[in-house]
């Protein structure tokens, strides 16, 4: 299955403004252009996520946009989700690549390039590198990157068909100097940008996504 993974919503519920349903926040910021969408629930209990999950489908398939599941196996299979999110603690990639259906995505959020180049050799569709700014989102233990080290990194992706997204603190005010500063040190380019709290902590969820998004295309486009 081929991604476009311009622009990556990764879900946080609990920064959603007062007074907006999650389905309304998701299904603007699929107005505004959102190419993939992963359900990240780290405190709702399994039926929670299940139902959350299930939500989070039907508007993914109004949309025709790939929908992700962040670590749990299980309710990717229970919703036929088109792939999963790991981290680096999470079940290793070989693993669940037998767990999941053929053709399933699997990404795994990466900090270094060894760990890049370990991802590639387990099979990932996908890395989620970062955090490349600062963040509120996530507690983040590893060492921010900024544009500099996440173009080192892509290093490790180059004669590969891996594709990359960039997290952690992106806005629509720093995705240019995050996509074209990436570039400089390696000939590969990020595929797209993952992004939390810029959309969905927005008042205008569509806006913040076309924002995001428009940042992607020119990217892409100048390319
Ligand atoms: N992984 C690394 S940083 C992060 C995750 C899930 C949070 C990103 O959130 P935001 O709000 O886009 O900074
Ligand atoms: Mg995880």
């Amino acid at each position: 299955m081929e991604i476009d993974y311009s622009l990556y919503l990764v879900t946080g519920r609990n920064l959603i403004p007062d007074g907006i349903t999650y389905e309304d926040s998701l299904e603007q910021a699929l107005k505004g252009g959102v190419t993939v969408v992963q359900v990240r629930e780290k405190t709702a209990d399994t039926g929670e996520f299940l139902e959350v999950a299930r939500a989070t489908k039907k508007l993914c398939e109004k949309y025709k946009v790939p929908l992700i599941i962040n670590d749990r196996i299980d309710i990717a299979l229970a919703v036929e989700a088109d792939g999963v999110h790991l981290g680096q603690t999470d079940m290793p990639i070989k693993v669940a690549r037998k767990l999941l259906p053929a053709n399933a995505i699997i990404g795994i959020s990466c900090n270094t390039g060894e760990e890049v180049e370990k991802a590639v050799s387990a099979g990932a569709d996908y890395v989620g590198i970062g955090p490349v700014c600062a963040t509120s989102t996530k507690q983040v233990t590893s060492p921010l990157l900024g544009p500099r080290n996440l173009g080192d990194i892509l290093v490790a992706l180059e004669n590969t068909n891996v594709k990359s997204v960039a997290i952690g603190g992106i806005k629509s005010t720093n995705a240019t100097r995050i996509l074209f500063g990436s570039i400089m040190t390696s000939g590969k380019s990020l595929d797209g940008l993952a992004v939390v709290s810029d959309i969905v902590a927005s008042p205008e969820p569509l806006i913040a996504a076309k924002r995001l998004k428009d940042a992607v295309s020119y990217f892409k486009a100048s390319r």
